[in-house]
């Protein structure tokens, strides 16, 4: 495959500051591993907005939400050019909310492919400015893709403004929903907010849990996963470090309890990405300013690299 590494110092999205900091934090940790991880690509860098975090941010139902915004808009312009090169993208970002940037563009490269996704996360990611419970916008990126704002379960009340983005966000990449509900696939999801869980229950989103990871083994998991995809032409695996247990995942916004270990999150994504549809992998959510010892970031790239290598034969 031919690999394109795209770096995305994403962070107006998370809750806690610092996740911008994660790349660097990966790369200091290939450092540390002596790896030579880096030093084969020669990434693109998409431009962030972080500059948007000193300006006046008057959203609390959708915070930055101009600024996420903008970052979407750049981030779905490059994934779009670098799939019309048939490039391989391994995005690396701070929030997650970047993910809706990546599906845009891979969707908008091609339109007439249906796309599946796996979701690797502790979180669902499936609000709106309606129903986030924290206006936090990387709880939103699938709830975005999909077009749906989920009226039924509304619980806030955002203002025009707010509505007005979040319609220009919905819409780039073109005004259709880019995936369906029932091709995503969630992996180790178990920190959701009701209004999500009605979304799940309606569409009858599948979420392999932990404990079934653990019985099932990384092989089965990874069939059935993709089974469920079977009629998808193309793959987009999302990776969310808080996917992994918070005894791992100490550098990151919202670490969660019973979650994947870095074994089974790294042999995982590696049997994944053998999967000839998938064609975009990204790792999100690495926030080193919560982290004195870089552990974090260690775990990650362990998962980074060894994904990688499963993707491309003579690494
Ligand atoms: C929570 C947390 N569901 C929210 N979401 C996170 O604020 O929407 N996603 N942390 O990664
Ligand atoms: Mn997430
Ligand atoms: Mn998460
Ligand atoms: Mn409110």
């Amino acid at each position: 495959r031919n690999i394109k590494l795209v770096e995305v110092r994403s962070e107006l999205a998370a809750g806690t500051r610092g996740a911008s900091l994660g790349i660097d934090a990966l790369k200091v940790a290939s450092l540390g591993k002596k790896s030579d991880f880096f030093t084969r690509f020669d990434p693109i860098n998409v431009p962030d907005a972080n500059n948007y975090l000193w300006k006046n941010n008057p959203y609390p139902h959708a915070k930055y939400i101009d600024g996420v915004h903008e970052v979407l808009g750049n981030v779905h312009d490059t994934i779009k050019a670098l799939r019309e090169e048939k490039k391989f993208p391994i995005v690396l970002a701070g929030d997650h909310s970047t993910a809706a940037g990546t599906i845009m563009g891979i969707k908008a490269a091609n339109p007439e492919k249906r796309l599946g996704v796996i979701w690797i996360d502790a979180h669902a990611d499936i609000h709106s400015p309606y129903t986030s419970p924290s206006g936090n916008m990387h709880g939103m990126p699938l709830g975005m893709c999909l077009q749906e704002d989920n009226l039924e379960n509304r619980q806030q009340d955002p203002s025009a403004e707010e509505i007005e983005y979040w319609e220009k966000i919905k819409k780039i990449g073109g005004d259709f929903p880019k995936i369906k509900a029932s091709d995503i696939v969630y992996i180790a999801v178990r920190d959701t907010e009701e209004p999500e869980n009605k979304l799940i229950e309606k569409h009858g989103i599948r979420n392999f849990t932990t404990q079934e990871v653990r019985q099932k083994g990384i092989t089965q998991i990874s069939e059935e996963a993709l089974a469920i995809l079977k009629d998808c032409e193309q793959i987009y695996i999302s990776f969310d470090v808080d996917s992994m247990d918070s005894s791992i995942s100490v550098g990151t916004g919202t670490p969660v309890p019973d979650g994947l270990t870095v074994q089974e999150a790294l042999k995982l994504n590696m049997e994944l990405i053998k999967d000839k549809r998938v064609c975009c992998w990204e790792i999100v959510e690495v926030n080193p300013t919560l982290d004195s010892e870089n552990i974090m970031a260690q775990n990650a790239f362990e998962v980074l690299e060894s994904t990688t290598k499963s993707l491309v034969s003579n690494f």
